[in-house]
């Protein structure tokens, strides 16, 4: 973190490890792979908030899987660790070497081939630093869809969003990324290579070992290419933005729009108050749908492949229906893509206009769906009793039950001081999700920032299992080291 050695005005690199490594490395991935100028070199020693800075004996960006295995192989016969990296975009740490100096960053981002679109198989095999809105296009320029869909789409690619099992905005629809990937190539911890870039959707063959790795944000293995699934594209968007008096009424509109749209309910966001606050604060262009304030938004969204799908119809009938359930303030329904955009706008520009208010302490976590609204009582009540005046910016895939709960401090407190309960707040935030049966970590993953609350909110059996098969693939222990697992 900011007040660790690496820090200081030091520089990013380091001589920690020998130079035979260097030299061969440099043979393994030429000059264009091998990265020691301390200027080149930063960017990869932090991560996209500038939340963790670390230093590292060299950036490495080999330009295929066949580079990558010999660049793992040599640093595991040296006994050097690996930090595997692809847009950075992580919000846990996780990319960002220690302040040793003697770890090797790996970067992934020159691995950026389509290898191949299989329409028939409805299938995309790309490289892992592929990053996430090529694979949308290639999908799109093939006629189909690849539907994974976050905020980060134009900076993440395809081997981080496997490494964090990532989820994004169209989960209730498709599921994340574990539910997308029918194959993985791997380099495993030795350099050796795990072909497992199977197209199949049956393959009941023994364990299903690309589950180990989907999720296992960089501790067990390198992910150098994947085969993913396509659906039919999207040929019909019906979108709208409502005003809410309460989350329950959110969970109960969920319920309506099932009903009455079912599967083609694709997008479902709730937002609070103080999100859209900052958003209209900071996001230019931005404006407010509605005249008067409410204390809670959602943009809800209905899609389908057929062109004439009458969505438009079926979105009036489900706000009509929840209007006379009183579930609705206010709700406007987008004419056109410029205004479906517009909206969308609002939603994933609650990250960026938080940041604008100073430090924002990150929560993402999931509870039952049905627990949402005691849930979000009982942990703002929590909070603001522990720091009155505190800006709770609750948001999120409500329709799959994960909430951000982002807090911003009381206008006026020094930074600093509102970032010294950081550790508290995280304690109520997390203790409440754990009450109610819910994750400590929805679609972010651990990285170094949530690693050592596992022993607090998981069975510790759960935890010796991880360490298990941590063991088998990884017995010496250098792949990103420090993540996931907490501290033996
Ligand atoms: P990095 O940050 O580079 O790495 C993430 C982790 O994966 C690290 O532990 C790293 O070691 C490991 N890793 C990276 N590449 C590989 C590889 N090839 N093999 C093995 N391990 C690897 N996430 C969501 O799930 N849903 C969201 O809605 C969402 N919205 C976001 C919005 C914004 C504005 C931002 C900045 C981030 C958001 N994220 C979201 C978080 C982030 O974008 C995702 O976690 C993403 O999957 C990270 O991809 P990346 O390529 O940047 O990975
Ligand atoms: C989102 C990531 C950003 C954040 O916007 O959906 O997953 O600030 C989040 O938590
Ligand atoms: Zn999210």
């Amino acid at each position: 973190r900011r007040d660790d050695p690496a820090h200081r005005s030091e520089s990013p690199v380091s001589n920690a490890v020998d130079r035979d490594l260097l030299v061969r490395l440099h043979e393994a991935v030429g000059s264009a792979g091998l990265v020691t100028d301390p200027d080149r070199m930063r960017g990869h020693l932090t991560d996209w908030r500038d939340a963790y800075r670390g230093r590292a004996a060299a950036v490495v960006r080999p330009g295929s899987a066949e580079e990558v295995s010999r660049v793992v192989g040599l640093c595991h016969r040296a006994g050097v660790a690996v930090v595997p990296q692809g847009g950075n975009t992580g919000l846990c740490g996780g990319s960002v070497p220690d302040s040793s100096g003697a770890q090797i960053a790996l970067s992934l981002t020159r691995l950026r081939r389509v290898r191949e679109v299989d329409p028939a198989n409805q299938t995309i095999t790309v490289e892992a630093g592929v990053v996430l809105e090529n694979v949308q296009r290639a999908a799109r320029e093939a006629g189909l869809l690849f539907p994974l869909s976050l905020g980060a789409q134009g900076n993440c690619t395809i081997g981080g969003n496997l490494a964090t099992n990532a989820g994004g905005t169209a989960v209730l629809r498709y599921g994340t990324m574990r539910d997308l990937t029918l194959g993985l190539e791997v380099v495993l911890p030795d350099g050796r290579v795990w072909d497992g870039l199977r197209g199949l959707r049956k393959d009941n063959t023994g364990y299903d070992l690309k589950h180990l790795f989907i999720g296992s944000e960089g501790t067990l293995g390198v992910i150098t290419a994947a085969v993913l699934t396509l659906f039919p594209a999207i040929r019909s968007r019906a979108t709208a933005w409502v005003a809410l008096p309460d989350p329950q009424a959110a969970v109960d509109l969920i319920g309506v729009l099932r009903a009455t749209a079912g599967p083609r309910l694709t997008g479902c966001e709730l937002m609070s108050a103080q999100s859209l606050e900052f958003v209209l604060r900071h996001v230019p262009g931005t404006r407010d749908p509605f005249t008067g304030a409410h204390p809670w938004y959602a943009l809800v969204e209905l899609s389908d492949p057929m062109a004439d799908a009458g969505l438009d119809a079926t979105l009036e009938t489900a706000l009509g229906a929840a209007f006379d359930r009183e579930l609705l303030l206010d709700a406007v329904v987008a004419e056109g893509s410029a205004r479906i955009a517009a909206l969308w706008n609002l939603r994933e520009g609650i990250s960026e206009a938080q940041n604008q208010e100073g430090p924002s302490l990150k929560h993402d976590v999931t509870v039952p769906i049905g627990s949402i609204p005691a849930f979000v009582r009982e942990t703002d009540e929590a909070l603001r009793a522990a720091v009155p005046g505190i800006r709770i910016v609750t948001y999120g895939h409500v329709g799959d039950g994960n909430l951000h709960y982002n807090l911003s401090g009381p206008l006026g407190m020094e930074p600093d001081v509102f970032r010294a309960r950081a550790e508290e707040l995280a304690r109520i935030v997390y203790d409440s999700t754990a009450r109610f049966a819910g994750s400590i970590s929805a679609e972010h993953g651990l990285g170094q920032s949530k690693r050592d609350l596992l022993a607090d909110y998981k069975p510790a059996v759960e935890i010796e299992l991880m360490r298990g098969v941590k063991r088998l693939l990884d017995p010496a222990g250098l792949m990103n080291p420090g993540k996931v697992l907490p501290a033996e």
